[in-house]
């Protein structure tokens, strides 16, 4: 099994200048959701109503930022991810501009340049402004310009102080989880054609946003992140599993890497994505002036962030929509049957989180090589996000996070060997830099660094965390 694999090339070393970075999203860890002038987004009203947990105070990023690049400078995490968040700077989304908030972004980036850690900068991570959201988010294409013009202000007012933009985190796990699994705001389940409608229409935003930064002659550089998994069949040597695999691929991986570096879709992607889409019982809107925005973009994007925890195994599934969420860390709870598409089903011998994310790091291997030989025009990739979601215990002043620090040490290890193979790799980032709340999960899944006492707001680097400081002062893995 790979991931008990010995680490194969112990004289491999990550090169020079390699990111070793540490991740965040503005919800997620910023805090004052409802001051400062921020405008409201939907998960305020839904995790509300839910009334599980709060996204105040979170990791209280907004006034602790200080604190955690400093921590960052201490054990050499030389680059955060960091995301905007557009309410602070748009309250409704379009119109109006709130000084504070824009002013918050500035002071933020300029402390990242006093502790050497260099921002990666995120348009948009889940929070559209509510009243977008209300209009009907990216199935409305009003949202594609409200978001290419909220873009532009940000290249205009930041362009000097941020050297590496991405406009959407995830599209696949916004679609999704809006349209399908129904576990984000909106909430609908197994609507196949509003999720791969909402992808198109995502990546029609990027790319005019891709163009338009282009255009401005701005200093740095731009991609797009989406969270990536490799899609095995259950049975490889079985025709329905391989189909299975295929539906679940393109859903996910192929339909926005084609979107991505195509600027269309390829024959057999646009086959089964309107195959997909009849599932639902719905029709795609690709228009050909959508095609032509998106190829141009295609061949302008400087790098792509892959977002990568696990892999899938998927078998043929003929029944009903079976969908249920493992929310809470109870191990065994989770369910993907999807008609039409397949079930998501585990091996026997590898292991799961508590959470019931499978756990096996030669899949990044896959899925970068993948990418390489599929869309060879790719320039340089990025690992956006990888890490570990566990419930820590923090003990007479300390968290052992040995297993978190297994599962990242088997992922660079994989990383290295697609590295090997000739994958342009610059950067690892891992989920999260401290603990945050985690949108569909709440508190008890950690990921983080740094451990963060949500009552003080005290922070405790966990072991990983001296660990990680080793591997990127050597830039070797043991
Ligand atoms: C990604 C998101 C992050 C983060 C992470 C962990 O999908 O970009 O925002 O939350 O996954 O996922 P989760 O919090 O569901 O465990």
């Amino acid at each position: 099994m790979a991931y008990s694999d010995p680490i194969a090339s112990p004289e491999s070393q990550f090169p020079e200048g390699f990111i070793f970075g540490g991740a965040t999203a503005a919800y997620q860890v910023e805090g004052e959701t409802r001051t400062h002038g921020k405008g409201k987004v939907a998960w305020d009203d839904y995790l509300a109503e839910q009334g599980r947990f709060s996204p105040d105070p979170a990791s209280d990023f907004y006034n602790k930022y200080p604190v955690d690049l400093e921590l960052c400078e201490r054990f050499g995490i030389n680059d955060i991810r960091v995301s905007i968040a557009w309410t602070r700077i748009f309250p409704e989304g379009t119109g109006r501009v709130n000084p504070e908030g824009v002013q918050f972004y500035h002071d933020l980036f300029a402390c990242c340049r006093e502790h050497h850690v260099e921002p990666f900068v995120t348009l948009r991570h889940f929070d559209t402004p509510l009243a977008l959201f209300e209009d009907g988010e990216f199935l409305n294409r009003a949202t594609i310009d409200a978001f290419v013009d909220y873009a532009k202000f940000c290249f205009e007012e930041y362009g000097d102080e941020v050297r590496y933009w991405t406009t959407f985190n995830e599209i696949w796990a916004d679609a999704t989880n809006h349209y399908i699994e129904g576990t984000f705001p909106g909430g609908e389940k197994a609507q196949l054609h509003k999720c791969l409608q909402c992808e198109h229409n995502m990546m029609l935003a990027h790319a005019k946003a891709v163009l338009a930064f282009k255009e401005g002659g701005y200093p740095g550089k731009i991609g797009v992140i989406q969270s990536l998994e490799y899609k095995y069949p259950f049975d490889e040597n079985d025709p329905a599993d391989i189909a299975a695999a295929k539906n679940e691929d393109v859903l996910q991986n192929q339909f926005l890497l084609d979107a991505t570096f195509r600027g269309d879709y390829a024959p057999d992607t646009w086959e089964i994505a309107q195959r997909l889409a009849a599932v639902s019982g719905g029709e795609l809107d690709v228009r050909e002036e959508d095609l032509e925005v998106m190829r141009s973009a295609a061949k302008l994007n400087d790098f792509l962030g892959v977002n990568n925890y696990q892999c899938r195994f998927l078998k043929a599934y003929e029944g009903e929509n079976d969908l249920h969420h493992n929310g809470t860390g109870e191990k065994g709870t989770d369910r993907f049957r999807l008609a039409g598409v397949g079930e998501r089903v585990n091996k026997p011998g590898i292991p799961t989180t508590d959470w019931d994310w499978i756990i096996y790091p030669k899949g990044m291997f896959d899925l970068l090589v993948r990418i390489k030989l599929q869309y060879p025009n790719y320039k340089q990739i990025f690992i956006t996000e990888n890490g570990m979601g566990y419930k820590d215990d923090y003990v007479d002043g300390f968290v052992d996070d040995a297993p978190r620090i297994d599962y990242v040490r088997q992922h660079l290890h994989w990383l290295l060997k697609a590295m090997e193979v000739g994958v342009n790799v610059g950067g690892y980032f891992m989920w999260s830099l401290q603990d945050q709340f985690s949108w569909t999960n709440g508190y008890n899944k950690r990921y983080g660094f740094f451990y963060v006492d949500f009552e003080t707001q005290e922070r405790t680097p966990k072991a990983s965390a001296y660990w990680f400081k080793n591997v990127a002062e050597t830039r070797r893995l043991d």
